[in-house]
Parts: structure tokens; C-alpha cells; sequence
């Protein structure tokens, strides 16, 4: 029997990598043969075209292209078809990657250093132990746990904080909004990895960031954010950042992306920027995968790493 089409609708990036990677196995389509085309069965996904998706009668399952799935949730017509994410350990990989070399550099002084060598400047700062600062995980999920392991393994205290209380071994853990301050009260660097949602939206504000841990010596409380743009408010980290609430920042995403060129963000010496670019979505790794979960779902397997689409991620 014929297997059904994959509909492939991308906004942002050119997804001619994706296309041939899914063409192996089934015929892949970048556009409907109109709304209501019955040949569609798939949808892989990233930002869709409004409402392409909504009329489709044999949909069965949508496919995100990242681990985030709010990229499907701004449009109105997602029909109520299961949602996979992408949970992979290439993927998982960059992000523990990103997170050590982010915490590394700010605990050994990265930016300072970068800073002297410009001014040809001789002068070594205190130094401490890893074990002496604690890195706080905002959302200790499949990346968040990842991050944690890597972390401890080099010897920092590692906190993490999540919706529900999911204990760790060798982290202490926080959940819930009872769980945020005490969390947030016990950091010296924040990572935020939660996913956005209604309820994650904008927690990322200056009131927020103000209940960091600022211990003398330390030189100041550091924010991480490779989680998404809109639980952050830049104006509030630059805020920060002026008056001594937070001493650094790495930034990975962005309310407004691409970052504009007119943000002070790209060129403030105390935050470092990359352009959403923490875990790349590689479609080498993640297309047999998903092409794998299709067919296991058609002989009657579940499908793996559905989204809770009343939590939203
Ligand atoms: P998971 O779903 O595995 O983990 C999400 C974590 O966030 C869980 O610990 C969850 O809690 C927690 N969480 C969710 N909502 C809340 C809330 N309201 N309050 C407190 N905690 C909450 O996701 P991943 O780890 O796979 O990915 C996390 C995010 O990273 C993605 O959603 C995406 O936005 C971002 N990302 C960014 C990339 C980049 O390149 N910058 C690349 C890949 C992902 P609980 O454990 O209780 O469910
Ligand atoms: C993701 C991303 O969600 O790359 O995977 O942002």
C-alpha cells in the first residue's frame, strides 16, 4: 500500500536538507494540493503557514522540526492531532555543549579576560572553585538534565526547578511557583531552558532575575537564556545588567528575532550573543527518527515524545 504524503511547512529557513532526507522513504509535498488535500497523513513542521494545516481529513500527526513546539501553537487552525517533539541526542548534545561552555566562561572570567587582552592588560582576578557556585536550571527537562549532569560532573552545585517536583540525583530540586524564590534565592547562575507557554511567558523580568543569589566576591549574580526569547524581557535584563542586579548575561534567544540591529543587546560588553543557535535542529540525525515513529504508528506503536498540549509543551 502506498504510504501517505508528508506535507514539509517551513518558515525561516530553507528546508531543502529536510525534503531530501524525508523523500527516502515517503513522497513529501511543500504545499498542499489545496486545504483540503486527503493525500496529506504527516505534517513536519517549523513556524507552518496559518491555518495549512487545519482542513487536512487524514492528518494524523503533526512533527515538530525542534524540541519547542510554540512555533505551532501561534497558529490559530492546529488541529487536535498528537504533536511529537523532538527529543534526540545530537540535539541534546549542543545544548549540554552550549550550557558547560556558557557557565565555563563566565565562571573563569571569560569576559573579563577578553576585555583585558583588548587593553593589553596584565592582572589575574580572584579565582574560586566550581563547587562554590551553584548553577540554578530553570526547567529540568530532557535538556535541563542533561546540562545538570554535565555540570555537577565538573563539580558545580547544580539546583534545578520544573513544574512538577522530578528529583535528580545530586541536584537539589524546586518546583511549582512555592519552589521559584527559594530556587531562585539559592543560584549564583541561571540557565533558563523551559519551553514557552501561557504560564512561562515573560518570567523572565526584572523582579525575577533581582531574587538572584549576588554574594560578595562572586561579582554578581549571571543569566543564561537558550530556553526561548519570550520568556525573557530584554529591556529588564538590560536593566539589569545596568545597575548591578545581574554582573553578565549570555543570550541564545530573543524576544524579537533576529535580534534587531538597533538592540543594545548586540553591543553591550557584559552580554554575549548568539543567534538562537544553542542545539541546531540537524535533519541528518532527526528525519529517520521521525519517519520511524510513522511508520510504528501505522502498525499501531505509540508514538514517542507527544506533546501535553494543555501544558503546552
Ligand atoms: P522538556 O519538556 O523536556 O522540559 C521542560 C522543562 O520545563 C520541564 O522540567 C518542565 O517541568 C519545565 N516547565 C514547563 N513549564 C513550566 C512551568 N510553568 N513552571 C516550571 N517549570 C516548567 O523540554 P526540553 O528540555 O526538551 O526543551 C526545553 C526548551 O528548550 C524547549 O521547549 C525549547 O524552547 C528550548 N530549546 C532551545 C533551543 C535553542 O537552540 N535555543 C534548542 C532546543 C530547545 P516538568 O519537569 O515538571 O514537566
Ligand atoms: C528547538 C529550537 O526548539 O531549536 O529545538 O529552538
Amino acid at each position: 500500500m502506498q504510504k501517505g504524503r508528508i506535507l514539509l511547512s517551513v518558515t525561516g529557513f530553507n528546508p531543502r536538507r529536510w525534503m531530501e532526507l524525508l523523500s527516502v522513504d515517503r513522497e513529501v509535498v511543500l504545499e498542499p494540493d489545496g486545504p483540503t488535500d486527503p493525500s496529506i497523513t504527516y505534517a513536519v513542521v517549523w513556524k507552518q503557514r496559518p491555518n495549512v494545516l487545519a482542513r487536512l481529513p487524514n492528518l494524523r500527526a503533526i512533527f515538530s522540526i525542534g524540541a519547542g513546539v510554540d512555533h505551532i501553537f501561534t497558529d490559530p487552525g492546529v488541529p487536535d492531532v498528537p504533536i511529537v517533539r523532538v527529543v534526540a541526542e545530537n540535539l541534546t548534545q549542543y545544548m549540554t555543549e552550549y550550557v558547560v561552555w556558557r557557565v565555563l566562561d563566565h565562571h573563569r572570567q571569560g569576559m573579563l579576560y577578553r576585555a583585558q587582552q583588548r587593553k593589553k592588560v596584565w592582572h589575574e582576578p580572584p579565582q574560586r572553585p566550581a563547587n562554590d557556585i551553584s548553577v540554578g536550571i530553570m526547567g529540568l527537562g530532557q535538556l535541563g538534565r542533561a546540562a545538570a549532569a554535565a555540570l555537577l560532573a565538573l563539580g558545580f552545585r547544580v539546583n534545578g526547578w520544573g513544574r512538577t517536583d522530578r528529583p535528580m540525583a545530586g541536584v537539589t530540586t524546586f518546583s511549582g511557583d512555592g519552589g521559584l524564590i527559594p530556587f531562585l534565592n539559592a543560584t549564583d547562575i541561571l540557565v533558563v531552558l523551559l519551553p514557552l507557554t501561557p504560564a512561562t511567558q515573560g518570567i523572565v523580568n526584572y523582579w525575577l532575575l533581582r531574587e538572584l543569589r549576588r554574594r560578595n566576591g562572586l561579582g554578581g549574580a549571571v543569566l543564561i537564556n537558550a530556553g526561548r526569547g519570550r520568556l525573557q524581557r530584554d529591556a529588564d535584563i538590560l536593566r539589569a545588567i545596568e545597575d548591578g542586579t545581574l554582573k553578565e548575561a549570555s543570550l541564545d534567544v530573543f524576544e524579537v528575532e533576529p535580534l534587531p540591529r538597533t538592540s543594545p543587546l548586540w553591543s553591550h560588553p557584559r552580554v554575549f550573543v548568539t543567534p538562537h543557535a544553542a542545539a541546531t535542529s540537524d535533519p541528518a540525525h532527526l528525519t529517520a527518527p521521525m519517519l520511524a515513529q510513522m511508520d510504528a504508528y501505522e502498525r499501531g506503536e505509540p508514538l514517542q515524545n507527544v506533546v501535553d498540549r494543555e501544558a503546552g509543551y
